[in-house]
């Protein structure tokens, strides 16, 4: 299901040789020379080098040409490469043209770029390498630099719609914690319901934390907590001023890579220091980070914890958005639903005016929360929300 919609083919596969589509880079001379350089190099001397060109029916000029030495795993092209002479490490963040690498051994940081053959392998120009990716990379050097060879298969991935296309945030992500502040600003079990749907459509785990609880009485939010618990979800209380909920955070943090999202100002680095000290984010000041506009944390970055695992402090709410889930989809990502779903008499009933529904009947009963079903109603009744593929008008970017 998660499928639909995405628009790029699966490339052929014989073997080890694969049949790719170059798009010619009207542009760039220099590109041109660069690809040729790397046909010319040891590594890539057995790429065929007959070449079709052909001229596709938007009028991009292609050439069509195998690749020896690649394989296709999944989506994914992968380069054959020597994996002796190479590191293995993970992208931390980028800045500005480079990439940061973190070796998996030495734990040191490089500031490597990507060799280009592997641009033209991607499907996606834009996610040719992100923040999370598993990377193979050479060493150039002893000045903590490096090329990037192979980018590993990718799982959990985080992204959002930018004008129509897929912007990958974060990749091989375990778990996201999804935050919302209890007060301060106002809790809005609106938003946590749309990032569990993100979430079960990207068959990540979230874990619901609702954060600054010394600022309310908590018995005001048991019913919320309970619905959350009743589909099966794990809900934390924190606040980093009692200490509530911090240990328990330690706990399901470590040894996993998670990512960190909600609002701005919710507290998600002020939580993330708490559980493990020796992280030091940049937090707000509680006179700042009220001001409309304040994001304190402004880059994805994965940084690696004490006791385990990385967490990835992301800036503020858009980043989790859908870029491709059609609305009609929704019920299902509602996982308390899914038992009654197969009840409604309309296989495409919306449960929202049709008769012999399964889900109201269950509502009616109280099998199904009240506030779930309100909330998966105004989700469906928002078309504001960014849940929109090319297809469907343009996204909101952010
Ligand atoms: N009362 C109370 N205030 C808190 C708590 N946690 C964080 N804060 C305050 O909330 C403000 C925002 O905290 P941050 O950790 O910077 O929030 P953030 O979610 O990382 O925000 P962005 O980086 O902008 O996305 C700061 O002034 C914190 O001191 C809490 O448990 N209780
Ligand atoms: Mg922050
Ligand atoms: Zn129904």
């Amino acid at each position: 299901m998660a499928d639909k919609g995405r628009k790029h083919h699966r490339p052929k596969t014989y073997g080890d040789k694969v049949r790719v589509d170059l798009r010619r880079n009207k542009q760039a001379r220099a590109r041109q020379q660069n690809l040729t350089h790397e046909l010319l190099s040891d590594e890539d001397a057995a790429e065929d080098v007959s070449r079709q060109e052909r001229v596709t029916s938007r009028g991009d000029l292609f050439r069509r040409r195998t690749m020896v030495g690649v394989r296709a795993e999944g989506d994914q092209l992968l380069r054959v490469v020597d994996e002796s002479t190479c590191l293995r490490g993970r992208v931390v963040s980028f800045i500005g043209l480079h990439i940061l690498v973190r070796c998996d051994d030495s734990g040191r940081e490089y500031s490597c770029s990507v060799r280009g053959i592997l641009r033209s392998l991607a499907r996606d120009a834009r996610n040719v390498v992100v923040t999370g990716d598993r990377v193979l990379f050479r060493q150039e050097g002893d000045a903590g630099q490096g090329v990037i060879e192979r980018v590993e298969p990718r799982y959990g991935v985080l992204s959002r719609g930018s004008h129509g296309r897929e912007h990958i945030l974060v990749a091989n992500i375990d778990q996201v914690l999804i935050v919302n502040a209890a007060a301060d600003p106002e809790f809005r079990p609106q938003l946590v319901d749309r990032y569990l749907v993100c979430a079960e459509e990207r068959g990540i785990m979230p874990i619901i934390c609702i954060s600054k609880c010394d600022l309310v009485d908590t018995r005001t939010l048991l019913p919320h907590i309970r619905a959350y618990g009743r589909a099966g979800y794990t809900v934390v209380l924190a606040s980093i001023r009692t200490g509530e909920g911090i240990a328990q955070l330690q706990t399901l943090l470590a040894g996993r890579q998670t990512a960190v999202s909600g609002q701005s100002g919710v507290g998600k680095s002020s939580l993330l220091n708490a559980a493990d000290p020796a992280l030091g984010l940049a937090t707000a000041d509680v006179s700042d980070w009220s001001h409309k506009g304040t994001h304190t944390t402004r880059r994805a970055r994965l940084v690696p914890l004490t006791a385990g695992g990385w967490v990835c402090d992301t800036p503020g709410i858009r980043q989790f958005e859908l870029w491709d889930l059609a609305l009609e989809e929704v019920d299902g990502y509602y996982v308390e639903f899914r038992p009654f779903i197969p009840w409604c008499r309309f296989p495409d009933c919306s449960h929202i005016h049709e008769e012999h529904c399964g889900v109201k009947a269950a509502v009616a009963e109280g099998l199904i929360p009240t506030i779930r079903y309100q909330s998966y109603l105004r989700l469906r009744e928002d078309d504001t929300w960014a849940w929109k593929n090319p297809a469907r008008g343009q996204d909101r970017d952010g």
